[in-house]
């Protein structure tokens, strides 16, 4: 007879995953948005007149977590969030909503100092160099602020009979609570980690973070990226 081992991560508001099920082939890390339209210079962030500062906190955390995750056999997933060039996939209002506080009027599709704003291929759109996807990493394109909305997303990980799913990447209050929102409802088990997100308000993020602990976790539960690491060890 063999014993079924459990793992858990010291998270909040329970030690995570609910069923102590971690394990390399049942969990990837979502890496999401992590582009220089987010948290570069001249991208749509910094055009909007936030603090890049904020968006780029996640990434030294990220360049310790993901090679731990790699060695260990860990899927990782990217994301990244842009529109086709045509803007065939750009619904007006958000189009219109984005240029009401970028610089001289510049919104998602007008040519900014990184080329088109959230546009497929454009220098803006990439992924920063950082934290770039090693060979074979799935890379999800999505036109909206949620992973699994217009994407193969769910058809990945089902394949790849994933159950757990780990949140990084920005913004923690829109792309990446959307995602686990929309993760959560699919059945998976999720977890954020607080360091690898950030928002651009510090307010938000944390807002973000409770909301994710109410109701014996809503959406989940949040950890350090220091907590995983330890449980991973
Ligand atoms: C936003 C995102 N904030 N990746 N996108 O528009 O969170």
């Amino acid at each position: 007879m063999t014993t079924a081992t459990t793992r858990h991560v010291q998270a909040n508001p329970y030690a995570w995953p609910y069923n102590g099920d971690l394990r390399p082939d049942n969990t990837a890390l979502l890496v999401i948005d992590m582009q220089t339209d987010f948290c570069g210079i001249g991208g749509y962030v910094d055009v909007m007149g936030y603090d890049i500062g904020l968006t780029r906190a996640p990434i030294a955390p990220l360049q310790r977590l993901l090679p731990a995750m790699r060695a260990q056999g860990f899927r990782i997933i990217h994301t990244r969030e842009g529109h086709r060039p045509d803007l065939a996939d750009l619904p007006a209002n958000k189009r219109w909503r984005s240029r009401q506080i970028g610089k001289d009027g510049l919104g998602i599709g007008d040519a900014g100092p990184c080329g088109r704003i959230l546009v497929r291929g454009e220098p803006g759109w990439e992924l920063i160099p950082e934290l770039a996807p090693l060979p074979g990493e799935v890379v999800i394109d999505k036109p909206g602020k949620g992973s699994f909305y217009a994407t193969d997303l769910d058809m990945v990980l089902q394949l790849a009979g994933v159950q757990n799913l780990i949140l990084a990447g920005i913004t923690t209050d829109v792309c990446v609570h959307t995602t686990m929102r929309e993760a959560n409802d699919r059945g998976y088990e999720c977890l954020l980690l607080s360091d690898c997100t950030a928002a651009t308000d510090p307010a938000n993020h944390q807002a973000a973070l409770n909301m994710v602990t109410m109701q014996g976790g809503v959406f989940g539960a949040h950890t350090t990226s220091a907590d995983l690491l330890m449980a991973l060890e």
